[in-house]
């Protein structure tokens, strides 16, 4: 049989055995924007959001919606929102950021009601965007009674994880390399202030959270879900789970060795690039820093994943510092954003590194964005935009850029240029304050015709020979595509 015609039967195929929910290859050709619910937008009054104070500053499920076309507007199909489940307080601090679960049946009345967040469903929905929602399983919010001793004796404070037989004993980690530890042990490092750790070995607790999840994703019609703490409870865990789900499904496992965080592979779709965050972070971090671990990393990756592709990658998140706070040069910002957005796997990008937000470690890097006014002229939000707008027109493009894993071209100790598909991506770590850059690229991959750079709508020719010499202005990138594939997609005025 002829091999396309076979593709597209067997496309068909997969598709019609796919029923609603959204699955990893649905997910892999998407833009991700992640939102802290309580700090992305509000209904009510814009005050001022003191980030030292730990409080809910009103931001809110209706909020979002009303700023769907902000987000729509920079391309983003997906978004990812806070956990959703109200939360509990600690010694005047809040759950305003969501992960200290009370009652994993109630919505977090801060955030609105199961009807505002069935709103948003079916608003993302109507706009053709998913939604992503944040779970944790791993633990249930701090106490805040100053509990004395190990075992949980608040334990009427949660709905439905009521009973001390749903919790480990208190200890608390004390060593990342001990993987009983990790499970076993509690974040935090008191009984006051730690986060009671489930017994995830306990059935009841499974079950618990097997319907949970089940019940969650189809009463929201949820696409998609985050899930916090992978690493703290038992890998085998988790198939149950994820299975429940139904969704595609990305965890969260904060470790940087790709030979750790691989394997969790095998129990979900895909995690955060947690692996890449690190060498894409020191690549930028200055300039003239080289490529190579990066590169290395990427390579890495693919040897330690089962599907790199499935891989969330990020520049900033709200458990790091925000990439301003690392550099305050926009040209080198740029380019680490042009990485997640066009390197392997789905990208990520934080609510606010749209406005290159420099807030550092948490609670610094969860500012209010109602301070911003949103604007929509602002040089990164019109950078993601281009970006995403390319992302759009080559989706089903038969040189297949955004499925194609990438290959490296070209390196230097400011320049890397690779290419996936016919999109050809030239890099910079010259910095801001660099002059004209002129990178030189062979290669017989190169199809031969007039490229145009999305970003600076400058032309660049690839000889019969297959060289193109690419120029870059003051440190920023470039993100070639054949102009004649251009038609169509709004960039350069095609
Ligand atoms: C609150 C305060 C903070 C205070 C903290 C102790 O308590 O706000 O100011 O410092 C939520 C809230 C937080 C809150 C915590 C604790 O709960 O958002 O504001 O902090 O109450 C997830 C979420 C995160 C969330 C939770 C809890 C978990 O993304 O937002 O926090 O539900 C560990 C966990 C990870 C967790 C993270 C915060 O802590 O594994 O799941 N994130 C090492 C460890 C990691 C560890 C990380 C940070 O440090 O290996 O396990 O993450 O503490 C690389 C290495 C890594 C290493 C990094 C630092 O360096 O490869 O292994 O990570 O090179
Ligand atoms: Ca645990």
């Amino acid at each position: 049989m002829h091999v396309k015609l076979f593709l597209s039967l067997l496309t068909a195929l997969s598709s019609a055995l796919v029923t609603s929910a959204a699955t990893a290859s649905q997910w892999k050709n998407r833009t991700i924007y992640q939102i802290v619910t309580d700090r992305f937008a509000t209904t009510g009054a814009q005050s001022s959001c003191n980030l030292d104070a730990r409080q809910y500053c009103g931001g809110n499920l209706r909020g979002i919606i009303q700023k769907l076309d902000y987000i729509q507007g920079m391309g983003f199909d997906a978004i990812w929102i806070s956990p959703v489940v109200s939360n509990t307080d600690l010694q005047g601090q809040t759950g305003y950021h969501g992960y200290w679960s009370k009652d994993i049946y109630s919505i977090n009345p801060h955030f609105g009601t199961a009807d505002d967040l069935k709103a948003l469903s079916s608003a993302l929905h109507s706009r053709g965007m998913l939604l992503m929602v944040d779970v944790v399983a791993n633990h249930m919010g701090p106490q805040d009674k100053g509990a004395s001793t190990g075992t949980s004796q608040y334990t009427s404070l949660y709905t439905p994880f009521s009973d001390p037989s749903h919790y480990h004993n208190f200890c608390t980690i004390t060593n990342y390399n001990d993987q009983n530890n990790v499970e076993q042990c509690w974040l935090g490092s008191s009984p006051q202030d730690g986060l009671p750790d489930l017994n995830t070995e306990n059935p009841a607790v499974v079950n618990l959270w097997n319907s949970w999840i089940k019940g969650l994703v189809s009463n929201y019609t949820v696409d998609g879900i985050r899930i916090d703490t992978v690493k703290h409870v038992r890998k085998d865990f988790w198939p149950g789970f994820v299975s429940s789900a139904g969704v595609y499904s990305i965890g969260e496992v904060f470790q940087g060795d790709p030979a750790y965080v691989g394997p969790y592979q095998q129990v979900m779709d895909g995690l955060l690039n947690y692996p890449l965050y690190y060498p894409l972070t020191r690549a930028f971090q200055k300039t003239n820093q080289g490529f190579n671990e990066l590169i290395n990393m990427v390579n890495s990756i693919r040897t330690n994943f089962k599907d790199p592709m499935a891989l969330g990658n990020f520049l900033e998140n709200q458990d790091n510092p925000r990439f301003p706070s690392i550099t305050s040069d926009t040209a080198l910002n740029t380019n680490a954003i042009t990485y997640v957005l066009t390197g392997d796997g789905i990208p990520i990008i934080y609510y606010g590194e749209e406005q290159r937000y420099a807030g550092g470690n948490d609670p610094y890097n969860r500012e209010a964005l109602w301070g911003s006014g949103y604007p929509t002229n602002s040089p990164l939000y019109v950078h993601i935009q281009k970006v995403n707008k390319l992302r759009k027109k080559v989706q089903s493009a038969s040189d297949a850029p955004l499925s194609t894993p990438l290959t490296s071209l070209y390196n230097s100790s400011n320049a890397w240029a690779f290419k996936k598909g016919n999109m050809l991506v030239v890099l910079s770590s010259a910095g801001q304050n660099s002059g004209t850059q002129t990178v030189s690229i062979s290669s017989s991959s190169l199809p031969v015709t007039q490229m145009t750079d999305i970003l600076s709508c400058s032309t660049f020719n690839v000889n019969s020979g297959g060289s193109i010499s690419v120029t870059l202005n003051k440190g920023l990138p470039a993100v070639l595509y054949p102009t004649s594939g251009l038609g169509g997609s709004g960039l350069c005025g095609r």
